[in-house]
Order: structure tokens, then sequence, then C-alpha cells
């Protein structure tokens, strides 16, 4: 779609601005034509706004780098996000902003790294409905706040993880419009809990479902964890809603779905089409609940989502909306190892290192696709190495604002374009995390450097590879290139202390 440029005055009277004396001065034919110009006039400037391009940003939670089909994945069907690939441009080397989900969603809202970004753990708040995590700080302006700025309506369904009912951090305060799921990662273990947020309003749901402390007395039928409403459902439905209520204004939908998350709990419908397909050892339940088939629970979950994804893609279809929305995929962070997840079968971190929680690449890196008919070429790779925190400065590329001055982020807009030789790179990336010791991570070029048991020494050692060789960080050559370890302790003193003590080192 391109943008219709309107003659001064015709605008400013489309506008309203100058109706009063136009009107005095001529008669009622030529009002009427005045009128349906004024109409038409209308509707350019909405179809103007309109090539503004909607955004659906849709982020899974714990789903590792290889689960997809298009990224290796050859037990779980996902042909809705593979075909966003053939329709798009794939990432190999996209990195989520964090290895757990609160810091992740808090580099993409405020598109800094965890060195300087506000919420940089999983820290809960407030007891019962008032449950929340740590806060963004009131006065942030986020990437939603910075949408909102250029005209978007902007709507967040699913897990929001930055603040509770009511505190600063609600998504209400922190640039969004509507906002249907969860506001605690806590509550958002549970697909069947007793309540949900939707468009606002706290919702009882017809589910009597725990997932947590269910003692030894449990039940281990995977039937006894069902409830009737399943939360993912209800988000799909909130967000189809939401794309066919914004046909006048660009939109950003954010769509972080909680699945595959654990608790495992799939719906009758998408495990049935897993059953004895594979091998399983049933999960007892410990810190989340029993399955008999946690292999087909964990499968179904994706494939649900996958599902999902395909629905909403048929929305913007048939709405005519497909052509001018980019759609983007991600993850929170890497395969998760609890709760009956069974990463190794599944092959979920496709070779790399490591898992959630953990800094190595099967913590951090994430597959992330991106289609936007017209712009974005059919079927393609990249491996610029990029991550979430870069998403606030590619959004305001791509519609013609400015990033917060202090984010760490570059705009990947010339790699969706194509555009390579314009593409600037990361002098560096870094990570850092306060659980399990403390941890610290930098990636500068084909480099990776890892620094484990930062609390107790924040000099310590750190562990040195090649990616470019050593996708799976076997080979530590710290003590071959003491060089590039110097550059890369320097890069991780590119820091700030936050005002959490527990989250410094
Ligand atoms: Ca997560």
């Amino acid at each position: 779609m391109k943008a219709i440029l309107l003659p001064a005055s015709l605008g400013l009277y489309a506008l309203g601005l100058l109706s009063g004396c136009v009107q005095q001065q001529v008669s009622d034919n030529t009002v009427k034509a005045a009128q349906a110009a004024s109409q038409q006039v209308n509707q350019q400037v909405n179809q103007q706004v309109n090539d503004k391009p909607n955004i659906v940003y849709i982020l899974a939670d714990d789903l590792g780098y290889g689960e997809v089909g298009v990224y290796g994945q050859m037990l779980i069907n996902t042909p809705n996000i593979d075909q966003l690939a053939v329709d798009g441009l794939r990432f190999t080397q996209h990195y989520s902003g964090s290895t757990v989900c609160a810091p992740t969603r808090s580099t993409i809202l405020e598109g800094k790294h965890t060195g300087y970004t506000t919420v940089r753990g999983n820290w809960k708040t407030g007891k019962g409905r008032e449950q929340g995590n740590y806060p963004l700080a009131a006065g942030t302006r986020t990437i939603g706040h910075m949408l909102q700025e250029q005209g978007y309506v902007t709507g967040i369904f699913g897990k929001w993880g930055l603040g509770g009912k009511s505190s600063s951090g609600h998504p209400a305060k922190q640039g969004f419009d509507y906002f249907s799921g969860y506001l605690d990662h806590k509550h958002a273990h549970n697909y069947y809990p007793d309540y949900i947020y939707r468009y606002g309003k706290e919702v009882e749901l017809d589910n009597n479902v725990k997932v947590h402390n269910l003692g030894e007395n449990r039940s281990y039928d995977y039937k006894t964890y069902v409830g009737k409403q399943y939360v993912p459902d209800l988000m799909l439905e909130d967000a189809l809603h939401f794309i066919n209520s914004q046909q006048k204004q660009p939109f950003f939908l954010y769509y972080p779905l909680t699945i595959p998350h654990v608790a495992l709990q799939a719906t009758e419908a998408s495990l049935q089409e897993y059953i004895g397909k594979f091998e399983e050892v049933p999960y007892r339940g410990k810190s989340y609940t029993p399955h008999q088939y946690p292999r087909a629970a964990h499968a179904a979950m994706v494939t649900h989502m996958d599902k999902h994804i395909g629905k909403i893609m048929t929305e913007l279809e048939r709405l005519g909306l497909d052509e001018n929305t980019i759609v983007m995929f991600s993850s929170d962070n890497g395969a998760s190892i609890e709760g009956g997840y069974d990463d190794k079968f599944f092959n979920a971190s496709a070779g790399l290192r490591g898992n959630k929680r953990d800094l190595y690449e099967g913590g951090i890196r994430a597959p992330f696709i991106v289609k936007w008919p017209g712009k974005v070429q059919k079927n393609t790779v990249s491996d610029h190495v990029s991550a979430q925190w870069d998403l606030m400065a590619t959004f305001a590329d791509i519609i013609g604002t400015k990033a917060n001055a202090d984010t760490n982020g570059i705009s990947f807009l010339p790699t969706l374009l194509g555009q390579q030789a314009k593409q600037q790179q990361h002098a560096h990336l870094y990570w850092e995390f306060w659980e399990q010791g403390g941890k610290q991570a930098v990636r500068m070029g084909d480099w990776k450097g890892v620094r484990l048991n930062t609390k107790s020494n924040a000099n310590a050692p750190i562990e040195l590879y090649n990616l470019a060789v050593d996708p799976s960080e076997k080979n530590d050559l710290a003590k071959q290139n003491p060089k590039i370890v110097a550059k890369i302790k320097l890069a991780m003193q590119d820091r700030a202390s936050s005002e959490k003590t527990s989250w410094n080192f």
C-alpha cells in the first residue's frame, strides 16, 4: 500500500478545520459535494494511517531453539510456524533477552539488555490476586508507549509478568490499551486457573485445578488436572477480537503465549494426536502436575500453539490485513528441564549446550521468524546476530520514530529489507542472571564468553568459545586467547547496578 498525499487545504477541510468558513460561502449542492469529498478524504486519511504496518509479535514460553520444524524438530508438528519461514525470513543467530521469563520481557519492553533493564529476575511480589512480579517503574517509556505515540492501538494477550494488579508495572500503565491474561508468572503455571484477566477485567473461570503443592496423595491421572476453560484458547479468542476491532488504526498485537511452559496441560483433542506416538515414562509429578504421557503432552501443547498461530494468520488474511502486517515469532528463553519436560528426547536445544537458566547457547539462542509481505524476501535465512532488545529500535525504524535514547538495541530493519551492507552490527551482546551463583555472558563476533559464580567472585574466570567452529561450547579457549578474554571482561563491565540488590554481584 502506498501513501496517498493530500492537497493541504483539502486535508485541513477533511479534518474539520476549515469547514465553518467554507460552508458560509457556498450553495447547498456545493456543500453536498464538499461533504462527499470530505468523506472520501477521511477514507484516504484512514488509509494513510493504515500504511503504518500492523505488528504481531508472538512469543512462545520456554520453547527451545530446536523445537520448531524449520529449526530441525523431527517429532513435533509445527506446520504454521514452518509456513511463516517459507513466507519470510528465518534468523539463525537471534537471542532471547534473558534465560527466564520476566527479564526477557523487560528487555523487550525497555529495549535494554539485562545489564541495564529494570527487571532482571523472576521476583514474586504480593499475595493472592494481588500477586505479581517485580514491576516496571512508573515513567518508563516502553515499546508500547512508543507505538501508542505513533497512533498504534496496543494489546497484550498472554503472560505479562512485569508487575501486579496495583503496581506501577501494570500493562495499562506500561503502554498497552488492552490486556488479557496472567499478570503473574506463578499464576501462569496453571492452564486452567480459577480466574484470568480478560480485557482488563478479573473474570472467574469454571476451573478447579491445582498445579502446585499437590501432596503425597496426589492423583497420577492427567485428567485430574484438566479443567473446562483452557487459557490459551481464551487468549486466542481475545486476540482475534482485538484484530477485528482495529481496522482504522494500525495495531500492535503482543502475544506472549504460556506454551510450552509447564505444567504439562494439553487439551484432550491435541493430546490424542500424540498418544501412542512415543515411548513414555509417566511423570509422577513433583513441583508440577503428573502426566502419564509427558512426551505426548509436550508435543501436543506445541502443536496447539502452532494451530493458534495458523488461526491468527487466517484471520489476518480474511480481513485483508495480511499484506500490511508484520508477523514475528520467537521464544522467551531456551528449553526447560522442569515439570516432566523431556528436552533431550526432543533434542529441544538442537545440540546447543544448556537449557533455561543457562547463559550457554541452549539457554538464550531463540528461533526468530519474520513475515512481512512485499518487504521481507520469502524463504530466506539470516545469520545476523541480534537480540530481543533490538525490537524497540527496529520498530522505531520501521514506523519512523525514535527508540529510547538509552536503548542497547540496534535496528535490524536493513536485514529485514535484505540490505545487509547497511546493517549495523553489535560491538557485543550482554546477559547477566543472578540465580545459581550468578552468571554473565558476552557474544562478541564469533566469540562467546561465559562467567559463572559471579556472586562469590565478581572476577571469576571467563570461559571462551568460538561459536563459528564450536557452537555447542565444548572447547574452552580462554587460555590460548588472553587478549579476547580481556576484551570480553571489559564488555562485562558495561552494566549498571540494579536497585534490587539481590540481582547484583
Ligand atoms: Ca519462559
